[in-house]
């Protein structure tokens, strides 16, 4: 069968949907750019003179990674010349970017962890991109923080790149969830799979089981009945990944199914979870719904969410429906 092209895809949805606009199209294309320029970077790993830390701190008071603003250079450079964009906001800035003044502003808004995983690259396990795209509000003046607190449902596109064996950029626009491989000899990104599904049952689950002393009850509950495996009360045997690359997890649950937790703890209720709702949680749970999965914070919808703080956090539960269902469910009581 005759592999199209990104390009040739965007062009085709927006002939069959109308729901791609050439501006969004140009946005997608350029974010897809940098990500072919950002796997380049992260590939050459040591010979690159690119590996360990950066000695400095972000708004999440985590330590930098050399890759991790190496990315987020990338991103900022490739989209503030094109017109497409009233503003950006990454987790590795504490406040959204505007566009020099020397460019033309479009009506989007982009948002990205632009190296989602960071801890795994010394160690040479797969990474990413997740990016999120909103519409400014009507009106808009010079775009601020509170212009990007749009719940997740606004979400016009969402979609993540993995750099691992394999390049891969995973897309949705509304109308399902698509995946293209990075042709290296080409440069080109490929559509290798129509369509992903996730399916609503699943006998896989992904948590940091380390953390287990610290969970709430209906967590904890969940997991030892998946641990009790076929003599509990689920009368099944599970079995457990662990990636710390939220990228990587999601796209294994994208392509064979899975439920992936990320809960509050114990240890700090200021702090819910540890993953971003804006740029993590939001566009992945766009991805998973688009899929036919299912993506709480245990009370509600993800994508239900109205935002309050432009870096906050949210507990996660996300992937095959039932399970997603049950663990929610659990909450509840
Ligand atoms: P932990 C990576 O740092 C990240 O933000 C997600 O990609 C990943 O799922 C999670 O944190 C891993 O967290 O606590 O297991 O290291």
């Amino acid at each position: 069968m005759k592999r199209i092209s990104l390009t040739q895809y965007l062009v085709e949805e927006q002939r069959q949907h109308n729901t791609i606009p050439a501006e969004l199209r140009l946005l997608i294309e350029v974010v897809a750019r940098a990500c072919k320029t950002i796997s380049h970077a992260v590939g050459k790993g040591a010979l690159g003179e690119v590996m360990g830390s950066a000695e400095t701190e972000n708004v999440q008071g985590e330590v930098q990674k050399k890759l991790d603003i190496i990315s987020n250079d990338i991103l900022l450079e490739a989209n503030e010349w094109g017109g497409h964009l009233a503003a950006m906001a990454s987790e590795e800035m504490e406040t959204i970017h505007l566009i020099p003044n020397r460019y033309p502003k479009g009506e989007y808004l982009l948002l990205f962890d632009p190296l989602d995983g960071s801890s795994n690259i010394d160690v040479n396990v797969s990474i990413g991109t997740i990016f999120s795209v909103l519409k400014a509000p009507e009106g808009m003046g010079v775009p601020t923080e509170q212009d990007f607190l749009q719940p997740g449902s606004q979400q016009v596109a969402a979609g993540y790149a993995v750099y691992g064996p394999q390049t891969v950029l995973v897309l949705t626009t509304g109308n399902g969830v698509n995946c293209f491989t990075l042709d290296r000899e080409m440069g080109s990104w490929v559509l290798t799979q129509r369509n992903m599904q996730i399916p609503t049952e699943t006998k896989e689950f992904a948590i940091n089981a380390s953390n287990a002393r610290h969970w709430f009850p209906p967590v904890t509950r969940y997991v030892n009945e998946l641990l009790a495996g076929d003599s509990g009360p689920r009368s099944s045997n599970f079995n457990m990944r662990w990636i710390a690359s939220m990228v990587a997890d999601v796209h294994r649950i994208l392509s064979r199914g899975g439920v992936f937790i990320y809960p509050a703890d114990t240890r700090d209720t200021k702090m819910p979870g540890k993953l971003r709702l804006m740029y993590e949680a939001n566009p992945m749970a766009f991805l998973v719904e688009q899929a036919g999965g299912a993506a709480t914070n245990g009370a509600q919808r993800i994508l239900d969410i109205q935002p309050e703080k432009l870096h906050q956090r949210v507990p996660v539960f996300l992937g095959s429906k039932s399970e997603v269902e049950r663990v929610t469910a659990y909450h509840q009581e």
